[in-house]
């Protein structure tokens, strides 16, 4: 019997590198320390959304090989084709969320009113508004699309939410976020302190921190918008449109365009990039004077995040998140991005209209 102490007993053994594993549900109990009122129900329903994004992901990752892609032939409250993939990502959302307890109602660009808690299940302190699959229309062209959410606290006090919890200015946002279905899927959202990125390890089935802290980045690299619309905007927006690609003088000759037609894409390239993404007002469509996205579950969001990330939002005119809805589906102008450029957009647009 050899008495030379094993090699392995003495050794400090480790069986993994210490890799950094920080879960969605870890990262939001940890910064709830701070807020020693919180119940858990928000952290609970951070994870509902995660565990619906997974499922999406699991489908929008295979849609060429399993029968998802396509229209329904169906037409949305907002008048556009419903792609089969939304019905899928709407459904997931809205059935993960039922049964838990934790919302007191939803919202979604699919459904044409507030989606009530099915009967028999409790209602609870939040309610969850959603465009659950954005930029849907490219998902038949491998292009990435996203989920974006936004949580409230009800303000109505007892059973089904009423339409006064929905329509809330987002300066009253509890927690915003979306998640971005590309080369890998990555779930952004903020609670007010600060934005932080998670990324889907599929072969572990979570979501585990990869961004940190994100802060948009100045200088700025991008200007978004869709050109094609140019002779249908205002006077102020084709010349702050000038502005940014440098004829007069700026940006050592201006900032690069990169337009990918989903915002949940641009969004999140400029927000770890530097740049400005805008849908402005335009003539283009008479039903759509206040151009095309939505104020309530697409701008108001993206908004939230970007203010928590040293950016800022505008309509145009002012903050994103001091409108005060009257509809469900109303639609805004819409400029994110670098605080300097969209104030400047806004200075544009009052000289020149
Ligand atoms: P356009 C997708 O349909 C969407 O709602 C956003 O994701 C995107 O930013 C915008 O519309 C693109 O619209 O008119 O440039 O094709």
């Amino acid at each position: 019997m050899s008495t030379q102490p094993s090699r392995i007993a003495n050794a400090s053994y480790q069986a993994f590198p210490p890799i950094q594993v920080t879960t969605i549900e870890a990262h939001i109990l940890d910064q709830q320390r701070s807020h020693p009122e919180a119940t858990g129900v928000l952290t609970s329903l951070l994870y509902d959304i995660a565990l619906s994004a997974k499922i999406i992901a699991h489908a929008t990752t295979r849609a060429g090989l399993i029968d998802v892609l396509g229209k329904t032939g169906l037409e949305n409250v907002q008048g556009e084709q419903v792609a089969r993939l939304d019905v899928l990502a709407n459904e997931t959302l809205i059935r993960v969320n039922s049964p838990t307890g934790r919302l007191a109602g939803m919202a979604s660009e699919e459904n044409a009113d507030i989606i009530p808690i099915p009967e028999g299940y409790r209602t609870g302190p939040y309610v969850l508004l959603f465009d659950p699959l954005d930029g849907s229309s490219n998902t038949d062209y491998t292009i990435s699309i996203g989920t974006i959410f936004g949580i409230y606290r009800r303000i109505s006090k007892t059973g089904p939410g009423q339409i006064e919890d929905f329509l809330q200015p987002g300066r009253s946002l509890v927690a915003a976020g979306y998640v971005i279905y590309g080369n890998s899927t990555v779930f952004v959202y903020s609670t007010g302190q600060g934005v932080h990125g998670f990324t889907l390890d599929p072969g572990v089935g979570e979501f585990l921190l990869s961004h940190p802290n994100i802060r948009i980045p100045d200088p700025a690299r991008f200007y978004s918008v869709n050109q094609g619309y140019e002779r249908y905007w205002s006077s102020g927006v084709r010349q702050f449109t000038d502005y940014v690609q440098g004829k007069t003088g700026e940006f050592n000759g201006g900032l690069s365009m990169r337009y990918v037609g989903s915002l949940v894409a641009d969004f999140h390239r400029n927000l770890l990039a530097g740049g400005i993404f805008y849908y402005p007002a335009d003539s283009k469509d008479p039903d759509k004077p206040h151009g095309k996205l939505r104020l309530l579950y697409e701008c108001a969001p993206m908004a939230y995040i970007a203010g928590q990330a040293g950016g800022y939002a505008s309509d145009g005119k002012g903050p994103i998140l001091d409108i005060v809805p009257t509809s469900l589906h109303q639609r805004t102008p819409f400029f994110v991005g670098n605080r300097c450029l969209v104030e400047t957009a806004e200075a544009y647009i009052k000289r020149y209209g």
